[in-house]
C-alpha cells in the first residue's frame, strides 16, 4: 500500500496528481507543517529533512517530488507517463525534470520565500530583483523548449509536464507574472486534466484533517 505524506498547497500536490494519473490506490497522510508536525520525532525518522512530500511503499521511503513522480511512472509503463530507460526521450525527460527543479522552481521559490514564506526577519527585499531576473531566463528557456510542441518530451503528456505546470501554477498563486502567453496556454491546457482535478479534490478534502 502506498502512503503519501503531504499537505495542501505544497509540492506534495505533484505526487497527489501523479498518483491520480496512474490510478493508484493510496492513503494520504496529512502532515501539518504549520503545527511543526514535520519536526516530530516520528516524521524526522522517516525524512530527516522534515520536508514533504514523502512516499512509502513496503520497505521504500522516497523523498523528492520529481524522483517520486518518476518512480510512480516507471512502475506503470502502461500509462506512458515517462519514456523508457535508455531512450533519447528518457534523456530529454531527465533534462526537463532537472531543469524544472533547479532552474525554474528555485528562483521562483526564492521570490516566494522572501515575499511571504520566511519569517519576516529573514526576508530580504533586494533578492526579488535577482531571483526575478533568473526566473525570467528560465521562463524563456521553457518557452523555447515548447516552441511548436504541446509537451516537453515526445508527443504526449509526461511527468515532466506535470512538474513544469505545477511550478508555473505556483507562479500564478504567488502573483508572479512571467509574461508568457505561450506558457499560460500550456499550463491552462494541462491543468484541465481529469487526474489534476481529482487530486485537487483530495487536497481540498484533506484540509479537514488540519484543523
Ligand atoms: N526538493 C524537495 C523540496 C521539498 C520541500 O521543500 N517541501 C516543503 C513543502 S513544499 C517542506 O516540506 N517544507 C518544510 C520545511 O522546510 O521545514 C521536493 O521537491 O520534494
Amino acid at each position: 500500500m502506498i502512503t503519501l505524506y503531504g499537505m495542501p498547497h505544497t509540492r506534495s500536490f505533484r505526487v497527489l496528481w501523479a498518483l491520480e494519473e496512474i490510478g493508484a490506490k493510496y492513503y494520504y497522510q496529512v502532515v501539518n507543517l504549520a503545527k511543526e508536525e514535520g519536526q516530530s520525532a516520528d516524521f524526522l525518522a522517516l525524512n530527516p529533512s522534515g520536508k514533504l512530500p514523502v512516499l512509502t511503499e513496503g520497505d521504500l521511503v522516497l523523498t523528492e517530488s520529481a524522483a517520486i513522480c518518476t518512480y510512480l511512472a516507471d512502475c506503470h509503463p502502461d500509462k506512458h507517463l515517462v519514456p523508457a530507460v535508455g531512450t533519447l526521450d528518457r534523456a530529454r525527460y531527465n533534462q526537463w525534470c532537472y531543469f524544472v527543479l533547479s532552474e525554474l522552481e528555485q528562483p521562483l521559490w526564492t521570490m516566494g520565500k522572501h515575499k511571504f514564506a520566511l519569517p519576516k526577519e529573514y526576508r530580504v527585499r533586494q533578492v526579488q530583483k535577482t531571483a526575478g531576473f533568473e526566473f525570467a531566463r528560465a521562463v524563456r528557456v521553457l518557452e523555447e523548449g515548447l516552441k511548436g510542441r504541446d509537451f516537453l518530451v515526445g508527443d504526449h503528456f509526461t511527468m515532466a509536464d506535470l512538474l513544469a505546470v505545477q511550478t508555473l501554477n505556483w507562479a500564478a498563486v504567488f502573483k508572479i507574472d512571467h509574461g508568457s502567453l505561450q506558457l499560460d496556454a500550456y499550463r491552462d491546457r494541462i491543468w484541465q486534466r481529469e487526474a489534476r482535478l481529482r487530486a485537487h479534490l483530495v487536497d481540498e478534502e484533506s484540509k479537514g484533517e488540519m484543523a
